[in-house]
């Protein structure tokens, strides 16, 4: 089957978008890419998007998915061998952690948003449980769910990659408190297709993004990030 034409919409930073560019760039299928400035979207692009988030994915430059979840399933079926399990129930229960790891990208954006030194320790605990959930159900390895790699991996790599990246010890991310967790990330971080789902200037601009925050977390994680040299 002869694949659309696929244009991917994204924010540079976005780890929803970052999760769709694994799923592409794991099955080698080509696409477009236009980021956009989140201050100043264009009209063009709200038209297209009810939800005003990215990613969007227009196919064909006709038809606009929009949910991340959605489109990594398209991409999935447009181009076999699929990364979701054939059994139903097995899929089903994907599709479910694929769903709750929504859940720990908002933990993770609470906690490096965190107005104060108390938001940020409440923050902590909740994405801790979070990850505690996730920890319990990676057991198989190397791939979260077993020896491939699937949509899940896809999906969970975008927070574990910025854990890595703004290490603290008030961060829910204590890597040996998690050794299932920590050993699926030694192995999903060494693939081509999540060493390259995020753009070249990403490390030059996670520090500005935290910065602006302006609460307690975000200038205390940017310190760190420069502390460590990135
Ligand atoms: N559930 C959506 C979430 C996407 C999302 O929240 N994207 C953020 C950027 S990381 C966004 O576009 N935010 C803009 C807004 O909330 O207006 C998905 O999985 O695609």
């Amino acid at each position: 089957m002869a694949l659309p034409h696929l244009h991917l919409i994204s924010f540079p930073l976005c780890p929803f978008v970052q999760r769709s560019v694994i799923t592409l760039k794991h099955k080698n299928i080509p696409f477009e890419r236009t980021y956009l400035d989140p201050t100043a979207l264009p009209d063009w692009f709200l038209e297209k998007s009810p939800t005003g988030k990215v990613p969007l994915l227009i196919v064909d430059e006709r038809t606009a998915l929009f949910e991340s979840a959605a489109i990594n399933e398209y991409l999935d079926e447009i181009s076999p061998p699929r990364l979701l399990p054939e059994d139903p129930l097995e899929r089903a229960q994907a599709r479910a952690w694929i769903a709750l790891a929504s859940e720990m990208i908002a933990a993770q954006f609470r906690w490096m948003g965190a107005p104060t030194e108390e938001a940020f320790g409440e923050a902590r605990d909740e994405a801790a449980k979070g990850l505690r959930q996730f920890e319990k159900q990676c057991r198989a390895g190397p791939c979260f769910t077993g020896p491939d790699f699937s949509l899940l991996d896809a999906t969970v790599a975008p927070v574990l990659m910025r854990y890595e990246l703004l290490q603290d010890p008030g961060s829910p991310w204590q890597p040996a408190e998690f050794p299932n967790l920590a050993r699926w990330w030694q192995h999903i971080s060494e693939m081509p297709a999540v060493r390259e789902s995020v753009p070249d200037d990403f490390l030059a601009r996670l520090p500005r993004f935290l910065t602006n925050q302006q609460g307690f977390a975000g200038p205390r994680l940017a310190a760190g990030l420069a502390e460590r040299g990135h």
